[in-house]
């Protein structure tokens, strides 16, 4: 999730206020930035601290993100021309990622804590490339999805080589686990689902299988659409809070990472963790389930919540749940 980022102030103070890009094409600041949550928090593991647009940012297709609002294009996706402006990706373009990788390895080491690497998937990355900027609506690309059904394929397979290269390169430089974000799926239909996108996701993950690291996939609002989903090939599906863990993990039959609501972190603490216990609840014994907020921590967050809410899942986690 976009965690350690907006909610700590030792993270907004070495941020300074540009281009989050600016913060992760620097190795030691993006490295450092990345350790902050598991320094205040004691996390289990790290995320990488990087966004699903910079290996596009990186290939020079022109993106920026907008603090306050996100991933911009300046020049949006619109014709078969455009997959010109999408070439492979090299490990020279992503050199300060692999450098950020490779610094948090070293340091995390001491803790034994392992790095999450990720990528965005490609139906998310597509609807930002094609639709500009942020969105609720999904209006631009669901009408290439269903109007131009062979240009949104191409495009999509443009995004699958590159999404694997990205992925396996963090892996080669020592990232233990993936996580796939899908976090804009839950906009469309099953059908939709299952006929324009599952595809795609199944060759990324198929991509990086060899590579024998776990693999987390996760999409915001796609209660409806974990049945497909588990057949996209992680080992893990993370789920937010529109669906009940039970009923989640029944419908993903695989080990599940979730779901508290991020909003109820706002509550103070006493609040906060009696809102993370409904969870560990919910989880009951399973073995193979993995805390997590249902999407990222809020920026108005009280760190002291967050701290709250760790220490009881580890604590809980001693009596059967991990
Ligand atoms: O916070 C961390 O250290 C983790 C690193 C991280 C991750 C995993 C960032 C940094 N971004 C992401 C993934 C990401 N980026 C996703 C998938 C996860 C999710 O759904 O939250 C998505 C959809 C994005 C795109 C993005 N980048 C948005 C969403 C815009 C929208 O459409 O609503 C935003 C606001 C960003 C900027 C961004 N990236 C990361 C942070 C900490 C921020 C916040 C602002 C900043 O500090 O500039």
């Amino acid at each position: 999730m976009r965690q350690a980022g907006r909610s700590l102030p030792e993270y907004r103070a070495l941020r300074g206020t540009g281009s989050i890009l600016d913060a992760i094409a620097n190795p030691e600041i993006a490295c450092e930035v990345t350790m902050q949550p598991v320094r205040r928090y004691g996390v289990d593991a790290a995320i990488l601290f990087s966004d699903i647009v910079v290996p596009y940012h990186a290939i020079g297709f022109g993106v920026d993100v907008v603090p306050g609002r996100g991933p911009v294009i300046a020049q949006p996706f619109t014709h078969a021309g455009d997959l010109d402006r999408l070439r492979d990706l090299t490990d020279a373009d992503i050199a300060h990622v692999t450098a950020t990788v490779d610094l948090v390895v070293e340091q995390l080491a001491e803790t034994n804590t392992p790095l999450i690497g990720f990528a965005g998937a490609p139906f998310t990355v597509a609807s930002y490339l094609v639709e500009g900027a942020p969105t609720r609506e999904f209006a631009v690309i669901k009408a290439m999805m269903h109007a131009q059904p062979a240009l949104f394929a191409q495009l999509l397979d443009r995004l699958v080589d590159i999404t694997i290269s990205f992925l396996r390169a963090q892996v080669q430089h020592g990232a233990q686990a993936l996580q796939l974000f899908d976090s804009w799926a839950g906009c469309l239909t099953r059908a939709e689902y299952e006929r324009f996108v599952l595809p795609a996701t199944q060759r990324v993950l198929a991509g990086v299988a060899d590579l024998d690291v776990p693999t987390i996939l996760f999409g915001v609002g796609t209660g409806e659409l974990l049945t497909l989903m588990r057949n996209a090939g992680s080992s893990v599906l993370g789920i937010d809070w529109h669906v009940d863990l039970d009923e989640g993990r029944r419908r993903a039959q695989k080990p599940i990472q979730g779901n508290l609501d991020p909003a109820r972190c706002l509550a103070g603490v006493e609040l906060g963790v009696a809102a993370a216990r409904e969870v560990l609840q919910a989880a009951g014994g399973d073995a193979g389930y993995i805390f997590n907020l249902g999407h990222g921590v809020l920026p108005s967050t009280d760190p002291d919540v967050m701290k709250a809410i760790v220490d009881v899942v580890h604590d809980e986690g001693k009596a059967g749940v991990k």
